[in-house]
């Protein structure tokens, strides 16, 4: 084949699969309405593929909540608590979701994306088993409409690699049990009609062990030489490479993806001996919205085939990760739009591109010259270089960025804050009530003016700090109800950003976001959040933190632009935070907060590239939070538990006090920061707010106890774990109380 994507969307345009999904959940529909809208939605998404002409096309990436569950299914390898349940469906969701009896299966982030997968559970004494059904029927939905389908499924050693046992064994000593499954699992869909299956092989693309490469090795060369299979593509993506590729066309599969996007051109030069094996070469970028620019791109693909390789034109990785189509957004400037290309559009320009190699350029004139147009256009628009934020960034030297020794702060943030021992505080969020939602809805809708839906959200913040002021917390916060996204909240403000109406991905199950799409220079026109910050102040003598998101997360959580390195871009946006900072200090606010929770989630795959990615990381973060005075304590939060890699860039922050979610990692966070000699505020979540449930005073006050052998009550602060926004008020209420009565048993010792 010439022309393909790795994988599609399936929360479908208008996210009806979510609906399908939560009304199914919801007992508001049944199982038939809901097989009836996925098998609609895999319809149009099929035909649609094989109209663009796509002359092989992904089946299988269709799934009712993650791809790596589907697959823990196909290979019978689901804990036995959720195998108890009958019904296949249900079990299925209980093993995403859980029941009241039966706890989920552990979700995390897929590689370096915002999408979350299902972690499978294995053990030494599992019995894999194979079960074939979701992807037959997908191959014979597709057969069917005459679409030239290849069906797409994890590989074992991905597969392996991203599950974790549950006996401390290897998950990859049973690499050995895996491979007759798939070398059975082949020969079915040979049977069933399918020319190629797709092996999805992400992990390839980090560092891997000599055992793993031999047993990467071993997997293929095996299923290579069954004899009834379709011909194997090894999909690998969100990296380079590197040895690993020749290594896998010598396997002799017959085709290997390589993203020439994340990769870059690193593994061009291995590609280009490759003989025999088709080259899948992942050059439209599918993780972000960037229209191609062509030309370079065809100097790639040209080059690749005057050296005599097979090529095939494609994505650099599923589709999963970008919106569905161009088409919806009405209310894009028609500028920035032309810019653009979402999935549909991707697939397009996978198609000319084909066409443009393949039978050279005049028959794709057109296209051509209107990505050219677009691509030039893009980069001579004024709002990609504005030379106040440029000017202003080459002046700060490193004097700026720096703040006095954390001994000295502490000393100036006590005397002005007068804070108690073990001060007790929230991370941010309190619940978003029906009424903040119907308020929001009603403004979206014109209903309500900006004036009736401030004064809406005042009454909220009022609300909130009364009710903290009751259960006596130390340090306040305003709550929140202004913001639903915090990233889409701080991307309507500043320039430079623009939303999106559907832009909406997959982030996991039936939940997703709308990432705001960052395509020129940041600049803050105006203060963002200091008149809700402000206003809560005045009504309390306690003081309120100023709540702001990190330069980091607010790039990880938008597409960004691709025409110069992201930590020129983070930069710019820790200059527009710093201001904001400085205007909140400017109107009394004594402690900001600037959350980083994604800071481990842009971490590289591979260990080499990892120290440039902090330092630029960590710069971002000082740059935000330095230009405050000494008296003025900053806080930083960190969501997910897995720090081991980026415990050092959590020191290097410098924030005076850090708050981490530890509830559920029992608190060993606190040793790996004693391990480098952490030595600044840290307050570790002492109770878990994923849960409903209301801990009890002497759990929070064993925590703290727990908490107290590892940091001193000097520097140890009382929190949950992270916001509360997901939770109700009843619950957040008794915590609370809970809470503050537990560091008050503690402070008497
Ligand atoms: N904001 C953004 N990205 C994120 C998170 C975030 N990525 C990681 C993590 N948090 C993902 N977690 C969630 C949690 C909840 C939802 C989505 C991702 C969610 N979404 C609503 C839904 O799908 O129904 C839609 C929200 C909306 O209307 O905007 O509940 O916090 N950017
Ligand atoms: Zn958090």
């Amino acid at each position: 084949f010439t022309a393909t994507v790795l994988g599609a969307p399936r929360i479908g345009p208008r996210r009806e699969l979510k609906r399908a999904v939560e009304s199914y959940w919801a007992g508001r529909v049944d199982a038939a309405e809901l097989h009836r809208v996925s098998a609609a939605l895999r319809t149009a998404q099929l035909t649609s593929m094989r109209d663009a002409g796509l002359d092989s096309v992904p089946v299988g990436t269709f799934s009712y909540y993650d791809h790596m569950l589907d697959t823990a299914v196909l290979l019978g390898a689901l804990p036995q608590r959720v195998l108890d349940i009958d019904d296949r469906l249900d079990r299925y969701f209980a093993a995403a979701r859980g029941t009241e009896t039966v706890a989920p299966l552990e979700m995390t982030k897929w590689f370096d994306t915002n999408y979350h997968y299902i972690v499978p559970e294995i053990a030494a004494g599992t019995r894999f088993a194979l079960h074939p059904e979701k992807p037959l029927a997908e191959l014979r939905e597709a057969l069917d409409l005459g679409v030239p389908a290849r069906p797409v499924i994890v590989g074992p050693v991905t597969f392996l690699k991203l599950a974790k046992t549950t006996d401390d064994s290897d998950p990859l000593d049973r690499v050995g049990d895996l491979i007759p499954l798939y070398g059975q699992l082949l020969a079915q869909l040979a049977e069933a009609g399918a020319q190629w299956v797709q092996l999805d092989e992400p992990s390839l693309v980090t560092d891997l062990s000599p055992a793993e490469l031999a047993a990467v090795e071993t997997v293929y060369r095996i299923l290579a030489a069954t004899t009834a299979r379709p011909s194997i593509l090894v999909a690998t993506y969100f990296g380079r490479l590197g040895a690993t590729l020749p290594l896998l066309a010598g396997t002799g599969v017959e085709a290997v993806a390589v993203d020439f996007v994340a990769g870059g051109d690193a593994d061009l030069r291995a590609a280009r001996s490759l003989t025999g094996t088709l080259l899948v070469a992942g050059i439209v970028d599918g993780r972000n919205v960037w229209r191609i620019d062509p030309d370079p791109a065809l100097a790639r693909l040209t080059e690749l085939r005057d050296a005599g390789v097979r090529v095939a034109v494609s994505s650099s990785c599923s589709l999963l990760h970008v919106p569905y189509s161009l088409t919806s957004e009405t209310g894009l400037e028609d500028r920035l739009k032309s810019w653009l290309a979402f999935g549909d559009e991707k697939i397009d320009e996978v198609r000319w591109l084909a066409t443009a190699l393949h039978e050279g350029q005049d028959g794709v004139a057109q296209q051509l010259e209107v990505a050219r147009t677009a691509v030039r256009d893009r980069h001579a628009d004024a709002r990609l270089r504005v030379a106040d934020v440029r000017d202003r960034l080459a002046a700060l030297d490193a004097g700026d960025t720096g703040r006095a020794p954390a001994e000295e702060r502490r000393t100036l943030q006590q005397d002005r804050l007068g804070l108690p021992l073990l001060p007790t505080t929230t991370i941010g969020s309190y619940p978003q009530t029906g009424r903040i939602r119907l308020a929001r809805a009603a403004r979206a809708r014109g209903e309500i003016d900006a004036a009736e839906y401030a004064r809406r959200m005042r009454a909220e913040i009022a609300e909130v700090v009364a009710l903290q002021e009751e259960i006596g917390l130390d340090v306040l916060v305003h709550g929140e109800p202004e913001r639903n996204d915090m990233v889409q909240y701080f991307a309507e403000q500043l320039d430079g950003f623009a939303a999106t109406a559907w832009g909406w991905v997959q982030s996991y199950g039936s939940r997703c976001v709308r990432p705001p799409i960052l395509f020129g220079d940041v600049v803050r026109p105006a203060p963002m959040t200091v008149d809700w910050i402000s206003y809560a102040q005045s009504l309390t003598p306690k003081p309120v933190k100023g709540m702001l998101t990190g330069p980091v997360t607010i790039l990880a959580w938008s597409f960004v632009r691709d025409d110069q390195p992201p930590a020129d871009t983070a930069r710019q946006i820790a200059l527009a935070i710093r201001d904001e900072t400085v205007d909140l200090e400017a109107s009394g606010t004594a402690i900001i907060q600037v959350d980083e929770p994604a800071l481990r989630e842009l971490l590289p795959l591979r260990h080499a590239d990892q120290p440039d990615y902090l330092a630029w990381a960590v710069a971002a973060f000082r740059l935000a939070t330095s230009g405050v005075a000494d008296a003025t304590q900053v806080h930083t939060h960190l969501c997910y538990s897995e720090f081991g890699e980026i415990i050092g860039a959590i020191a290097e922050l410098d924030a005076d006090v850090t708050s981490i979610e530890a509830a559920r990692s029992h608190m060993e966070v606190l040793d790996d920061l004693n391990a480098i000699g952490f030595d600044l505020g840290v307050g570790p979540g002492v109770y878990d707010i994923h849960s409903p449930r209301v801990p009890s005073v002497d759990e929070i006050t064993a925590s703290l106890r727990q908490a107290l052998k590892a940091v001193p009550a000097q520097r140890l602060w009382v929190n949950p774990d992270c916001g509360l926004k997901t939770r109700g008020t009843a619950e957040v209420s008794a915590s609370l109380r809970n809470l503050v009565a537990a560091a008050a048993a503690v402070r008497q010792f």
